[in-house]
């Protein structure tokens, strides 16, 4: 059985033109180019539902204004300016971290407003660089303020692996703070997306794609992902149980890391008495994972499964049998998670997707509260890697033959940009922390007397701070 979790991705959104209910408001704040490139294909998602064409409200902020033109302009999306940084952080995340602190009380009164009606609000940022990288952490901090502690997650992207070293340790180093707030379940979801992986299916798919199109579609294939997802939870359902808002935003409530797979199966090969039909391609599509791979989901604290298809798809293979099975994969792949519920739906196929999809019926699945995925791990080791070849380089011979020459007494340059030293302390508004040290390290309390309210990185220790 075939899945191509990738081939969505050259398709128009599922839900494009048509009128169709959403299950949660969301709101999206890109930071950074790659945070803004991603956050604009949500705000391009149409819905054909009168009032409410584009479902969703985005902000993006960005120090490089010469970034926002390649960004179409779009009533729901509205551009933030970092002032004072127009020329943009030039991948150092200390830098990027200041702009947004520096800007926080201009965006503040916007931000406010694009979110005022929003459930649910996503930070994007495409991690490595500067903008993106530094803003991730004090955004966060200001939607807590704004009151939106618990209904905030985070959309990051994982650097492909030639990206460099200083890329790599960027990343790295905020995730290393992300890590700790999210473990001391201050923190929300965290969906990752592992560009190295996106990459690599697109270089099978089409080895010809441009460059430019590889990049407008795989963010529409983020989008798209959790679009979809939005949408399958607010459709009609066709048996007893049912995965609804309320449960969605549970489970992006759950501190910990998210994973969305779908499996799309062509009807007319399901066939209820060989279960294998159906529950390998499932299977293959839970452990493949359509935006990140590599977890270990028996860590899952949530999982569910929804089911989606057309009305006469449904009367075939909705059969207690086929829920049955899927249960219990759901139920072996996440044995300890306190709710697993295995919930089929019905859709206008006709209206809802394209037409050529007529046939095929789409499992979805969500695992919340992960564990780390194994390219965190990965991006380590290859960090160290590269560090070590850097060591190699430095004594290479013709270092060892210039030697005499008392080059190895000069002080060592050092790397500018790197989060690792020489940094200087950012003012915050956010409260007397002690930037000497660390901006998320030492956090002294926050004006609010509400716990929830503080900020998630303030019971973290600082990376920076030892
Ligand atoms: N998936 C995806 N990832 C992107 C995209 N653009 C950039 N990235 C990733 O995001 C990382 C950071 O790049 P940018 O977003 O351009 O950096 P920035 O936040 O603008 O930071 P500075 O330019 O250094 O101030 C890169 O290393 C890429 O891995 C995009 O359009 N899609
Ligand atoms: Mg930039």
């Amino acid at each position: 059985m075939e899945i191509k979790p990738a081939d969505s991705a050259v398709e128009p959104i599922l839900f494009d033109e048509e009128e169709v209910k959403l299950s949660l408001k969301f709101g999206f704040l890109g930071l950074g180019m790659g945070g803004c490139s991603i956050a604009a294909e949500f705000a391009k998602i149409r819905t054909g539902t009168k009032n409410n064409l584009y479902p969703y409200s985005v902000g993006l902020v960005n120090t490089n204004m010469g970034d926002f033109a390649k960004i179409p302009s779009l009533s729901n999306a509205t551009e933030l300016k970092l002032s004072g940084y127009e020329k943009g952080a030039g991948r150092n995340v200390i830098l990027g971290e200041q702009a947004f602190v520096e800007n926080v009380d201009n965006l503040r009164p916007s931000i406010e407003r694009i979110f005022q009606d929003r459930e649910f609000v996503w930070i994007i940022s495409g991690l490595g660089g500067g903008t993106g990288t530094g803003g991730v952490i004090p955004a966060v901090e200001m939607m807590y303020e704004m009151g939106f502690a618990g209904r905030v997650g985070l959309i990051l992207t994982l650097p492909r692996n030639k990206e460099g070293r200083q890329v790599i340790e960027n990343a790295l180093a905020r995730l290393q703070l992300i890590i700790q707030a999210v473990e001391s379940k201050q923190l929300g979801s965290v969906l990752f997306v592992d560009n190295e992986m996106l990459f690599q299916r697109f270089l099978h798919e089409d080895p010809n794609m441009s460059e430019e199109d590889y990049l407008v579609k795989s963010n529409r294939f983020i989008a798209q992902t959790l679009h979809r997802m939005n949408a399958v939870s607010a459709s009609a359902p066709y048996g007893a149980f049912h995965f609804d808002s309320s449960e969605f935003l549970k489970m992006l409530s759950t501190p910990g890391v998210l994973s969305i797979s779908c499996a799309e199966i062509g009807s007319n090969s399901i066939d209820l008495e060989r279960i294998d039909s159906y529950v390998t391609p499932f299977e293959e599509s839970i452990q493949s994972g359509l935006l990140s791979t590599g977890y270990d989901l028996a860590t899952a604290e949530r999982a569910a499964t929804s089911i989606i298809t057309r009305k006469q798809v449904a009367d075939r293979i909705y059969k207690l049998s086929f829920t049955n099975q899927i249960e219990s994969i759901l139920d072996s792949y996440a044995p300890t998670a306190t709710e697993k519920p295995v919930s089929t739906y019905v859709a206008d196929v006709k209206k809802t997707f394209n037409q050529d999809k007529s046939h095929v019926v789409y499992m979805f699945s969500i695992f919340g509260g992960l564990d780390w995925p194994q390219r965190v791990s990965e991006l380590y080791d290859l960090r160290e890697e590269l560090l070590q070849a850097e060591r190699t380089r430095k004594k290479s011979d013709v270092f060892a033959k210039i030697s005499n020459m008392q080059i190895e007494t000069q002080p060592e340059k050092p790397i500018t940009g790197s989060p690792f030293g020489n940094r200087t302390a950012a003012p915050s508004p956010f409260g007397n922390r002690d930037t000497s040290a660390s901006p998320f390290g030492n956090r002294t309390e926050t004006n609010s007397n509400n716990d929830d309210n503080e900020s998630p990185f303030k019971k973290t220790r600082s990376p920076y701070s030892s």
